[in-house]
């Protein structure tokens, strides 16, 4: 399972900080959705599905989370911490998010709107669904 992390540039001078954003640049898909996980709790685990066919970069804005990322073959753990770096999640993949520091806030770039249909909340319909796709290729 392939991790994809895009470096965000941080534009910072002596005010401090800023990291823009834009759609082709540094997000390699149209944004239709901006959404992010607010009092989160270090010890509750979320995420738990897949999507079909969205495609999102995280960030985590401030604090920090984990992200277990499983394409049905293989499942790769990667933290974020850093509101320079931004991990694009796309293709069949079961997420999970966890270890949020108490600070977390995690923002999520989305290429659709939010449709309940587009999601797999079942790991063993993920699992058939990623196989039946792959006997289709
Ligand atoms: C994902 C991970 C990283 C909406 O009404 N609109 C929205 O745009 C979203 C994302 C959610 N919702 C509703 C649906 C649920 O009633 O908000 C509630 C919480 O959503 P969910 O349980 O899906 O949250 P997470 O943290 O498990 O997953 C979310 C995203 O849903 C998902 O796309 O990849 O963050």
């Amino acid at each position: 399972m392939e991790i994809k992390l895009v470096p965000l540039q941080v534009h910072g001078d002596d005010r401090g900080g800023l990291i823009a954003l834009e759609e082709g640049k540094n997000v390699p898909f149209e944004m239709r959705r901006v959404y992010y996980l607010i009092e989160t709790k270090p010890d509750v685990r979320r995420g738990f599905h897949a999507h079909k066919a969205l495609r999102q970069l995280a960030v985590a804005v401030r604090g920090s989370c984990t992200f277990l990322l499983d394409d049905g073959h293989s499942s790769q753990e990667v933290k974020l911490e850093n509101p320079s770096q931004g991990l694009l999640i796309e293709g069949l993949v079961w997420r999970e998010m966890f270890d949020f520091s108490e600070d977390c806030v995690l923002m999520v770039l989305a290429d659709a709107l939010y449709d309940e249909s587009d999601y797999i909340r079942n790991y063993d319909e993920f699992l058939n669904f990623a196989n039946s796709k792959e006997v289709r290729k």
